[in-house]
C-alpha cells in the first residue's frame, strides 16, 4: 500500500471518516486553486482531489497541482475524466472505472490508454470503482452512465461487490457535482453492509447534516467541491463540514 492510501486509511481509523476537497482546474486559475487548497488544509480537510472535468488537462492541470503542492502538504490525488487528466506532479491517482457506463471507453478504454503513462510517472494507484447514481449530473451524461436509480440500493450493492471482487479498494458513489439530491442514505448503508471497500460518497453534499447522515450510514470519505464556490468565508465553511464528518461516528 502506498503512502497516500495509508494516510487516508489512518485518518479514517483515527477519526471515523475523512473529508476530501475537490478542485476542478477548469473552474479557477491555478493561483486561486492554491488558495482554496490552503483554506481547505487550514480547515481540516484531509486531501485535495484534482480533476473532475474534461477541460482539466495539460498545462492548466500541471500548474494547478503545482500551486496546490506549494500551498499545502495534503496529498493531491488525480480524479481524471479521461487519460488526459494525468499529471506527473500529483501524489496519487484514483485509477477509476465507471462500472455503470454504457461505453467501454469509460470502463477500460481510457484506463488502457492512460496506464503506460501512469506507470512511467510512478504515480501511486488508488483503484476505484466510480458508480453514478441518479441524478448523475454532467459526469453521468459525459460518461454515458446507466444511472443507478435512487430506489435501487441493491443495484449499487451489486456493482460495489463486483468492484470488490475485481480487487478495487475504493468505491465512489457519485450523485454528480451540484446534484439536487445526494446519494440516498439507505444506499450508502446497503453498500457498507455488503462490502469492505473504502466507501467514498459525493455530489450535492452541501450541509454538515447531510454529510453526517452518510458517514453514520457507513461512508468513509465525503467529497465536496461546489460547497466553497460561492462561500464568503471558505475556511469556516470547510471547517464546519470537516469537523462534522470527523465527529459523526463518535456522535
Ligand atoms: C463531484 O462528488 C463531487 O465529483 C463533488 O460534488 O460539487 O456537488 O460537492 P459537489
Amino acid at each position: 500500500m502506498g503512502k497516500v492510501e495509508k494516510r487516508l486509511l489512518d485518518t479514517i481509523a483515527r477519526n471515523g471518516a475523512a473529508h476530501l476537497t475537490l478542485i476542478d482546474p477548469a473552474k479557477q486559475s491555478p493561483k486561486i486553486a492554491g488558495e482554496i487548497a490552503s483554506d481547505a488544509a487550514a480547515a481540516g480537510s484531509d486531501g485535495i482531489m484534482v480533476g473532475g472535468s474534461t477541460r482539466a488537462v495539460g498545462e492548466l492541470l500541471d500548474d494547478t497541482i503545482l500551486e496546490i503542492k506549494k500551498a499545502v502538504d495534503l496529498p493531491a490525488i488525480l480524479f481524471p475524466a479521461s487519460e488526459a487528466g494525468i499529471s506527473r506532479h500529483a501524489d496519487a491517482i484514483f485509477f477509476m472505472s465507471m462500472l455503470n457506463s454504457r461505453d467501454p471507453y469509460f470502463i477500460t478504454g481510457a484506463q488502457r490508454r492512460g496506464a503506460p503513462l501512469v506507470k512511467k510517472l510512478g504515480l501511486e494507484i488508488l483503484p476505484m470503482a466510480y458508480l453514478l447514481v441518479e441524478p448523475g449530473g454532467a459526469a453521468g451524461r459525459v460518461g454515458k452512465a446507466d444511472l443507478i436509480p435512487r430506489t435501487k440500493p441493491e443495484l449499487a450493492v451489486a456493482y460495489a461487490l463486483a468492484a470488490q471482487y475485481l480487487g478495487m479498494r475504493f468505491v465512489y458513489l457519485e450523485a454528480g457535482s451540484g446534484a439536487e439530491q445526494p446519494v440516498p442514505v439507505g444506499m450508502v448503508r446497503a453498500v457498507r453492509k455488503a462490502t469492505q471497500v473504502t466507501l467514498i460518497v459525493g455530489g450535492g453534499i452541501k450541509t454538515p447534516e447531510v454529510a453526517v447522515e452518510r458517514v453514520k450510514a457507513g461512508a468513509d470519505i465525503i467529497v465536496t467541491g461546489t460547497l466553497v464556490e460561492h462561500a464568503k468565508d471558505r475556511v469556516a465553511k470547510i471547517r464546519e463540514m470537516a469537523k462534522a464528518i470527523k465527529s459523526a461516528r463518535g456522535a
